[in-house]
């Protein structure tokens, strides 16, 4: 039985070694991202039994992405590395401040051949937790909203809660196929993870409380409000919360925070604890996260999130 479930492609990033344009970066480094993907390594670097359903190319990359993930324990059964698919690929550019953008090459991604007859139906069977995001559902919107909702509706039916993230990439679709496709998941969302542009694209409202009133009339119970540096608001059983920023941080890298606090949200709730406890410690992962360059390398292990927090001491090893 995994704590954590997710779907979603993986591609080998290329981190740039300097800060600027990206066509003026002549070295990278090779590391491995995607939303769904980091998803599942941050929580399984927090202790989490997580798995992670994908495909990838039968490749040099794919073999990295593959091992990375079981090397962080992921749970790699429903992975397959298919011939004839290349790995998909994406080029990062990093500003000085940290903001980046993405240049992907990932069509065709091998999760085109990820479809409702090859999905492993028995890791759906067994989740407490099935984590989906709106950049899976954007690489081929006509098989895998269908698909998505397949997965829900087994994760559902035998006692999973449901976690969304829009993960809203407008190079990727546009915003009314970005709204037309993921409106059709909200009904069957229990935590609503998203910052404030995502809300907007998606919700068309970007104050916290009608973001939270226009997920409570597709019957979200679990909200969070991802404001980054402003820190979070949630809403859970009628408790809306607004969090502060945690300790600031030098920015190096801000791609990946959203993934790191919904790793932190989700381990909160799947540990029963309430919204203040499950809030801030999504957003002091979110805060560690942008202090390291990479999508995935500043996702904490448990101990160091407790000793960020101040609730456990740093004892030098
Ligand atoms: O959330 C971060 C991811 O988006 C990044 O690791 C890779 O751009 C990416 C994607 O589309 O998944």
């Amino acid at each position: 039985m995994n704590d954590v479930l997710t779907i979603g492609d993986a591609m080998i990033t290329l981190d740039p070694s300097q800060t600027g344009p990206m066509r003026f970066s002549s070295t990278f480094h090779r590391k491995a991202g995607g939303a769904e993907f980091n998803v599942a390594i941050g929580c399984a670097r927090l202790g989490l039994q997580t798995g992670w359903v994908s495909r990838l190319g039968n490749d040099e990359f794919g073999k990295y992405i593959r091992n990375f993930a079981r090397g962080e324990g992921v749970d790699t059964s429903a992975v397959k590395l298919l011939d004839h698919y290349q790995t998909s690929l994406n080029f990062k550019e990093i500003r000085e401040g940290g903001d980046g953008k993405t240049f992907y090459y990932r069509y065709p991604s091998p999760t085109t051949e990820l479809t409702e007859k090859t999905l492993d139906i028995n890791s759906l069977r067994n989740t407490r937790l099935l984590h989906i995001t709106g950049v899976f559902a954007a690489i081929d919107p006509q098989k895998n909203i269908p698909l998505l909702k397949r997965a829900i509706t087994i994760a559902k039916d035998h006692g999973a809660l449901i976690s969304f993230d829009p993960n809203i990439r407008l190079k990727l679709w546009s915003k009314e196929e970005a709204q037309k496709n993921l409106k059709q998941l909200l009904p069957y969302v229990d935590i609503m993870l998203t910052g404030v542009d995502e809300a907007d694209l998606l919700l068309g409202v970007s104050q916290p409380d009608e973001i939270i009133d226009a997920c409570k009339q597709y019957g979200i119970s679990t909200i969070a409000i991802k404001k980054g540096e402003e820190g979070a608001i949630g809403y859970c059983g009628n408790e809306t919360l607004s969090l502060p920023p945690s300790k600031p941080v030098k920015v190096v890298d801000t791609v990946g925070a959203g993934d790191g606090f919904d790793a932190g949200f989700i381990f909160g709730i799947l540990k029963g604890w309430g919204l203040e406890r499950t809030l801030r410690f999504a957003n002091t992962i979110g805060a560690m996260v942008v202090s390291v360059y990479g999508d995935n390398e500043g996702l904490p292990e448990l101990e160091e999130v407790l000793i960020q927090l101040g609730e456990r001491v740093f004892v030098e090893r």
